[in-house]
Order: C-alpha cells, then structure tokens, then sequence
C-alpha cells in the first residue's frame, strides 16, 4: 500500500488536498505547520518542502508539491473516488488538468492578493486590494454561469468544486464580499455539506488542537 503523510496548515490550499485524502478514503499521515511563526521558512520544513509552501505529499518518502500535481496523483491513485470525471481521451485528460492549474495558477494568487496585498507592493496595499477585487469579480460570474445548480463537472461532484470553494471562501475572509454572488454561495453550502469536507475540517481542527497553531487572522 503507498504510504502518504500531508504537511498542511489550517485554513490554507492545503484543505484541498486533504479533502481529495478524505473523498478518496486514503489512510494517511498529517502535520500542521505554523504559518504565522514561519516555521514553513525554518530549516527542518525547508528539508521536505525547499519552497517553504503547504501542501507537500510525502509518497513512500518522496515529496510531491502543487496542488494540482498532488490532486492528479491522488485521482491516478484511486479513480474510482471520481476525484475527477473519468475520460476517454488525452485531450480530455488535459482538459482536466488545465481545470485545476487554472485554480492554482490563476485564481489562487487573486486569492493571494486580496489576503496579503503587502506582498505585491511596498506601498499603500488598498490598490493592490481594489485590483484583486475587479479580478475576482471578473472570474466569479464565469463560474457561476457555469455551475448554475450543479457542480463545475454537472451533476457530478469533484475536486474542482472544493478548490474553487477554498479561492472564493478565502477571498471572502477578507474586505472582498460574495454577496453579489448567490451561485457562488449556494455551490459553498453544497461544497460543505459534503462528508469528506466535514471530515478533511474534523481532521484539521485535531491537528491544530494537537499543535494549538491558530486560524490565520480573518476580517
Ligand atoms: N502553487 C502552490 C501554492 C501553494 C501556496 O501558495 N501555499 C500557501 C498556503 S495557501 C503557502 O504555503 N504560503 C506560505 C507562504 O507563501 O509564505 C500550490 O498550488 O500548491
């Protein structure tokens, strides 16, 4: 059986991969890492993860980075968790990949920018802010047209649904406001109510008991 273990720290991407984990029933390890204290900048998270960036899969000892890498392995793992749609061709594989890199390429620094628009400038942060703001609200209603009642995928589920979830439910810890978006809200309460997701929060609210690392700040 191949042995995973999850570096992840509570609230980040990282809740993705550990929902695919959860949908796919892997039996798997876990370790939060501090955020707030930098320990994912320390010489020890440095050895695993030399980008100092949740998530990072170990598989039978080696690491595996980027989300959308991890969530393709996992899906080639198990495919019969239908992380992902099953297809019948290459174009429609790429396809799927080019759904989740475009989470983690394109939506998720927007994300990035409106949680810490600091990073992006050594000035007055609200430009940056207002920027990642007409973004998001570019993407969203794209989504939503998409979405409609269902899933990204129709009537299937995936984790695309999750990932787009975790960007658009962060960018609303911050100023940024969903409320122009009801689509968007009701895929949230869908997303959520799924078991893997209660147990992927289940198992993240133990590892922060067990470290007493905290939430990242919200609004
Ligand atoms: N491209 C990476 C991005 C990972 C990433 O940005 N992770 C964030 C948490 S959501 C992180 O580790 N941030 C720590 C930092 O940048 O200092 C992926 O998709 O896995």
């Amino acid at each position: 059986m191949t042995k995973l273990f999850l570096y992840h720290a509570p609230g980040a991407c990282s809740r993705v991969t550990m929902n695919a984990l959860e949908e796919a029933g892997l039996e798997y390890g876990d370790q939060a890492i501090d955020l707030s204290t930098g320990e994912h900048k320390g010489a020890e998270y440095l050895k695993i993860h030399p980008g100092g960036k949740v998530p990072a899969l170990v598989v039978d000892g080696n690491v595996l980075t980027e989300n959308a890498a991890i969530l393709m392995f996992l899906h080639s793992l198990r495919p019969e968790a239908n992380l992902l749609p099953a297809v019948d061709s290459p174009f429609e594989q790429a396809k799927l990949h080019a759904d989740l890199i475009w989470c983690c390429s394109t939506i998720h620094p927007i994300v990035r920018q409106l949680r810490m628009p600091m990073r992006y400038t050594d000035g007055d942060t609200a430009g940056v802010f207002a920027k990642g703001t007409d973004y998001l609200n570019a993407l969203l209603p794209e989504i939503e047209a998409r979405i409609g009642d269902e899933w990204w995928y129709g009537s299937n589920w995936s984790i695309v649904d999750v990932y787009l979830y975790w960007c658009y439910f962060t960018a609303a810890t911050t100023e940024y406001s969903l409320d122009p978006f009801p689509t968007i809200q009701s895929h949230a309460k869908r997303v959520k109510q799924r078991a893997s997701f209660q147990r992927a929060q289940a198992r993240e609210l133990a590892a922060m008991e067990k470290t007493g690392i905290k939430l990242p700040g919200r609004k």
